[in-house]
């Protein structure tokens, strides 16, 4: 007993913790479909200890299928999650492909499960950068109200894919060794000039917009307003890559709307709140950090003080595993929220 299920982009970094997180959470799954571009077509995937083959993604594809979880990049997801849906599937789409389209929600369940009633067959599911930062601010914004968000990230490679983790391990060997590097993958794959990320920082996620944003701080503010339903929230955003390979970590700024909120009632809430975990004991040097953060589900919050000039003010550092809450884990979230509000299921 359960659902049809079918993975696009069964194969990518995204896509295996798909797998892992249905297998892992218990997801109700009939049978399941590893899907793909041409590429990686007859690859092997395991799921439930079984081998299956990886089949090319096509419209036909999603003929038997009632749950289609997408993160194979925003073209395929333009070209194929419509046809799935005229095929009476849902689409938990991982991409930016339809994320700011008013008639699509975009989901975080620990924020607005209750969107998922206006669905029209597509469901978005967030930037990984954006999922943490509000799976710890919502609490604060339902308790207190919010009215500004300044967010610095420092987000780790695989955010940019498999080929840029490699691509970091490769260059910290080379420069170990006294060799030379060739930077060819990051900041952007498509961008015009490549720069060295071991042992750098770089103030460069996706491509510049007009504005002098870049597209992934763009997407944290817009994001953020639409998931919040507040376009009135102040949010400003500088996304950094490090050389980590999982984990986002974010230095998070923000000003509420209520007067005399304390720390300890801010720490208190977030304690409560599910999906998060509190790390916050300076005596003890507790804090979130990347490398515990990998592999774990909550979003991790510490570092929470006062700001020193405006009484409104909080300073907190948010650290999540971008590839599971940022990414698989929220998705297959949506799915069993879907069930859970009988929207699921031809
Ligand atoms: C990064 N946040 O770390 C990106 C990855 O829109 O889903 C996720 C891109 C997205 O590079």
């Amino acid at each position: 007993l359960g659902y049809r299920v079918a993975v696009v982009g069964a194969t990518g970094a995204v896509g295996q913790q798909m797998l892992k997180t249905l297998e892992r959470l218990e997801f109700p799954v009939a049978s399941l479909l590893p899907l793909s571009s041409k590429r990686s077509a007859g690859k092997k995937v395991l799921f439930k200890g079984e081998e299956l083959t990886v089949q090319e993604a096509t419209p036909d594809s999603f003929e038997n299928i009632e749950l289609a979880l997408f993160s194979a990049g925003g073209s395929v997801s333009k070209a194929l999650a419509p046809e799935a849906v005229k095929r009476g599937a849902i689409v938990v789409d991982n991409t930016s492909a339809f994320r700011m389209d008013e008639n699509i929600p975009l989901v975080v369940p620990e924020v607005n499960e209750q969107d998922l009633k206006e669905h029209q067959g597509i469901i978005a599911n967030p930037n990984c950068s954006t999922i943490q930062m509000v799976v710890a601010l919502e609490p604060i914004r339902k308790a207190f109200g919010l009215k500004r968000v300044m967010v610095s990230t420092y987000q780790a490679v695989s955010g940019a894919g498999a080929e840029a983790v490699d691509e970091m391990y490769n260059q910290s060997r080379q420069i170990l060794n006294n060799e030379e590097i060739n930077p060819e993958i990051l900041p952007v794959g498509g961008d015009k000039k490549h720069y060295q990320i071991a042992y750098n920082a770089v103030p460069q996620i996706d491509l510049f917009q007009e504005n002098g944003y870049t597209f992934e701080e763009m997407k944290m503010i817009n994001e953020t307003k639409k998931i919040m339903h507040d376009d009135s929230l102040q949010v400003a955003a500088t996304c950094v890559r490090l050389p980590v390979e999982t984990g986002h970590s974010e230095s998070v700024y923000i000003e509420v709307e209520q007067d005399g909120v304390s720390v300890e009632e801010i720490k208190n809430l977030l304690q409560e709140s599910q999906g998060i975990t509190l790390q916050d004991d300076p005596k003890e040097q507790l804090y979130p950090l990347a490398t515990d953060a990998a592999g774990k589900d909550d979003v991790f919050v510490g570092r929470i003080r006062h700001d020193l000039d405006n009484t409104k003010g909080f300073h907190m550092w948010v650290v999540a595993d971008n590839l599971l809450k940022g990414a698989a884990l929220n998705s297959v979230q949506i799915a069993f929220s879907l069930e859970k509000l009988g929207l699921l299921g031809k």
